[in-house]
């Protein structure tokens, strides 16, 4: 058995932390920032001492490779993201990413040489909060996102694209990926109460459930707050917001299962006294069957339609990405059971709520994830934690993993 270096780890978790610090203890990288830049460097220069070798392909993912004794051997592949939400936490993709280092530090200490290459990846711009749809890097490489659509996705906060993003920050690389890995294996934390609750340490994730990220785009008439009666205007605000509301609504009542969002909302021209012309907002829909994800998002489409009747807008739905339901690779997930059992960590399986790369990945090799516990279940929140104790244990299984399979 492998077992990794908890306190190194952990320090290094905190390192990265430190690069976009926010105010109550989170981290901020919003993806091809300079923040983002800061942290993807430090994780190369790391990722350079302890041998590997860079490549950066077209969309900004950045690969680190410990190299095998057959070079031209299919790499074992794990990794996950550096970019965090606005006011995002310490761990959520960072985890997956330093794990991965910390199994190929550990590896590189104990003398263990593969046959097979090891890959260490970053992908890039997976929480999508300034360049929709998330999971881009992962997606653009498993050819289920177009390079150059990627490219061109505006930023939702300053409108520059993402293509001059890479550009200017000089990750636009001429890396091409040849060969597929033989197999892709994700840390997280597992942003739920699940593991929390079971007191259990390990998450061998199964699946993860399906998703639609839509976009909405009222459109009304701009006229002046004061002189415009009721009766006449056009009001993109009002026909946006009785959406929205009738859409959360229907979400709370569905099922159990489902998962109904509007994050981001924007309206043209944002000013108190002019009646909104525009109003864009997000859609994010989850629910882990299939059918009855289908149904919400129809569902959600028709309330969109009833509603922009009442105020003389029109409305239009696009859909920004779509993810069925995925189950994981059924040899993948019998490793990461049999990795738990053997570092003798109590495990149990479950099914990912949140979206992940490896749900791409699993496009295109066998994929599985380790999940471990974080605090209260809290993510996409400053006061995320995890417990030292429980990282390493999910990067001891990684590191066997990763050890085994490239054997
Ligand atoms: O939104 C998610 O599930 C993840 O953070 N990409
Ligand atoms: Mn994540
Ligand atoms: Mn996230």
């Amino acid at each position: 058995m492998i077992f990794v270096n908890q306190q190194r780890l952990w320090d290094t978790l905190m390192e990265m932390a430190a690069i976009g610090a926010t105010a109550h203890g989170g981290s901020c990288r919003l993806a091809l920032t300079d923040d983002d830049v800061q942290g993807r460097r430090c994780f190369m220069r790391w990722c350079e001492e302890a041998g590997c070798e860079i490549r950066i392909d077209p969309i900004g993912n950045v690969f680190a490779r410990r190299p095998g004794t057959q070079p031209d051997a299919p790499a074992v592949m794990c990794g996950s993201h550096l970019d965090t939400q606005p006011l995002g936490g310490r761990f959520d993709g960072v985890y997956g990413v330093l794990a991965g280092l910390e199994a190929i530090r550990t590896l590189n200490e104990l003398g263990i040489a593969t046959r097979h290459p090891i890959d260490v990846v970053a992908w890039t711009n997976e929480e999508g909060s300034r360049f929709t749809p998330g999971m881009m890097g992962s997606a653009v490489y498993a050819g289920a996102l177009d390079l150059d659509t990627a490219r061109e996705r505006p930023c939702m906060q300053t409108g520059v694209r993402l293509g001059d993003e890479l550009e200017r920050t000089g990750f636009a690389g001429r890396a091409r990926e040849q060969q597929l890995p033989k197999a892709y294996f994700e840390a997280h934390i597992e942003q739920g109460p699940v593991l929390e609750n079971a007191g259990v340490p390990i998450g061998v994730v199964t699946g993860v459930q399906g998703m639609y990220e839509l976009d909405v785009t009222v459109t009304g008439f701009e006229s002046h707050a004061g002189t415009t009666p009721m009766s006449v205007r056009k009001d993109a605000m009002g026909a946006a917001a009785a959406m929205i509301a009738a859409i959360i609504e229907h979400g709370h009542g569905f099922d159990a299962d489902a998962r109904v969002t509007v994050g981001h909302v924007a309206c043209q021209p944002n000013s108190p006294s002019t009646i909104p012309g525009l109003v864009k907002f997000s859609l994010d829909i989850r629910h882990p069957s299939r059918p009855a994800l289908q149904r919400l998002v129809a569902d959600i489409e028709a309330i969109c339609l009833q509603r922009t009747a009442l105020r003389g807008t029109s409305v239009q739905v696009q859909t920004v990405a779509e993810y069925d339901p995925v189950v994981f690779d059924a040899e993948c997930v019998t490793r990461v059971r049999e990795a738990a059992t053997a570092a003798g960590y109590p495990w149990m399986e479950m099914c990912s709520g949140a979206g992940h790369d490896a749900v791409n990945l699993s496009y295109v090799a066998p994929s599985a994830m380790v999940f471990v516990p974080c605090k209260a279940g809290l993510s996409h929140n400053e006061a995320e934690d995890a417990d030292p104790v429980h990282l390493a244990q999910g990067a001891s299984v990684l590191a066997n993993l990763l050890a085994d399979c490239a054997r």
